[in-house]
């Protein structure tokens, strides 16, 4: 026997009971709040969770804008363990599995024209990195090579590796992490309160935000800049939905001067304006769309970059024969089980007509959610397909203090809400009901009455 150190289970400091709720460090939480007041989810079905106290919280953030075709569909999860069962897992270097060429070619059916391969990932942030390397990789071998900056936003999100938090604009995902990658630049973001609150879909306002770009290009020439990234509407910041023109004009911008546009879909992917992706819906097409959560209703892990066809065929037609044409890649990319959920997933979208729903919903929930106008602490009311934002007045010196009452009593009254900042999100899946919609108002409502 080897002379091993390894304490025995029993004899850590921890004892393994459900109930201890130290452990574990929570992502993105205030860890001392929750587990002085937990709140713990333990089944979910439809619309609906169940807490550990056994009361029903209606879900208006489909998960964390993921759970699109609802909770508990037997489709997902009956694949999902007839996959496991017959085979739990295939390496994705040099080898493959069949279902992972049957998602791509889904996924890619679904794509705008002319996107046409997909990168698979396991989580949205890896999604991010890998098209930031697919675009500084494009360059290179299109011999380009000194186009190696990357361009983001302000108020941009996108996840949390080096890459999604260098280009992104939140403060609090940069300050914490050291100078994160250099030779980043960003755009303005493009919310202003004064020109275009209570807009309904998309703000007349703002077109000429993007010009910022060729301000960019002047600064640092064009043969220095490798991508621009974007979300066509950008979520986790609280929801700040483009003006009219302005994705058209980046899109412009980019083709001119040899940028590749990245347009992050992680949460305007599969469905969530009514389209299949953001791109459709506002008739503007990237080269680069990252994806992941509604790609498995959230069920699996799983991400993915869809890929332009002058891209893809750049990477074949540029390297050695037999060589690998792009060094990047995960154990768990296109993992047999993720796959298995994409595919049950896509099936429930289509059998469904659920992106359909969407939009014929819309129209309903801008009217819901504008009706809150007026009501105590709100000073603006957005909406497209079935996202819809609250930006509450903050209250003085105290940042988010007020949304984050609104999320607990909320919470109370039996609704998850995101909240960001002042900014209250909401997303529900695409199953909603009419009458949810009503419910989910008038909770909020009440809330936002009830809370100082
Ligand atoms: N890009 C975008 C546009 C996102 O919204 C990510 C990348 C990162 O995905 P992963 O899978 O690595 O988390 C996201 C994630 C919220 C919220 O409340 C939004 C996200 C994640 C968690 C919470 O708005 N988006």
């Amino acid at each position: 026997m080897s002379n091993r150190t390894t304490k025995s289970f029993e004899a850590t400091q921890f004892k393994p009971t459900p109930n201890n709720l130290e452990a574990f460090f929570m992502p993105f939480t205030s860890n001392r709040h929750f587990k002085a007041n937990p709140r713990l989810f333990v089944k979910a079905e439809g619309m609906h969770f169940t807490n550990i106290e056994g009361k029903q919280v209606l879900d208006a953030t489909a998960g964390l804008w993921c759970v699109n075709a609802g909770h508990g569909r037997k489709e997902i999860s009956e694949a999902v363990s007839r996959q496991i069962q017959e085979m739990d897992y295939a390496p994705p270097f040099q080898m493959a599995h069949p279902a992972a060429f049957e998602l791509a070619s889904r996924v890619a059916a679904l794509a705008p024209t002319g996107l046409d391969h997909v990168f698979f990932t396991n989580s949205g942030s890896e999604s991010v990195d890998t098209a930031l390397k697919i675009a500084l990789a494009y360059q290179r071998a299109k011999g380009q090579g000194t186009r190696t900056r990357l361009i983001g936003r302000e108020r941009g999100y996108h996840g949390v590796g080096f890459g999604g938090i260098s280009v992104g604009g939140m403060v609090n995902n940069r300050k914490w992490f050291g100078t994160a990658l250099g030779g980043v630049d960003h755009l303005p973001h493009t919310y202003n309160a004064k020109e275009m609150a209570y807009s309904k879909g998309q703000p007349g306002w703002g077109a000429h935000l993007a010009e910022d770009l060729e301000r960019l290009v002047a600064l640092h020439d064009a043969s220095s800049i490798a991508a621009v990234i974007v979300e066509p509407v950008a979520g986790s910041t609280g929801v700040l939905i483009p003006p009219k023109g302005y994705l058209e004009k980046l899109r412009e911008i980019c083709t001119k001067h040899g940028i590749v546009l990245i347009f992050d879909e992680v949460i305007t992917g599969f469905g969530r304006l009514g389209t299949n992706f953001g791109s459709d819906y506002f008739g503007v097409t990237p080269d680069l769309i990252t994806c992941a959560k509604g790609l498995t209703n959230g069920s699996i892990p799983m991400g993915g970059v869809i890929v332009s066809k002058d891209i893809y065929d750049t990477f074949m037609n540029t390297s050695a024969e037999n060589a690998i044409e792009l060094f990047h890649g995960y154990t768990y990319s296109a993992h047999p089980v993720a796959c298995a959920a994409g595919l049950a997933v896509l099936d429930i979208y289509k059998n469904e007509g659920l992106f359909d729903r969407v939009k014929e919903l819309a129209p309903y929930w801008e009217n819901a959610i504008h009706s809150l106008k007026g009501t105590k602490h709100v000073i603006d009311l957005r909406n497209i397909g079935l996202v819809g934002a609250i930006e509450l007045e903050s209250r003085p010196g105290k940042p988010g203090a007020r949304a984050m009452d609104a999320f607990l009593k909320a919470y109370e009254k039996g609704m998850l809400i995101r909240v960001t900042g002042d900014i209250i999100a909401m997303s529900p899946p695409f199953i909603v009901e009419k009458s949810h919609i009503d419910q989910a108002v008038s909770i909020m409502a009440d809330v936002l009455k009830a809370i100082d």
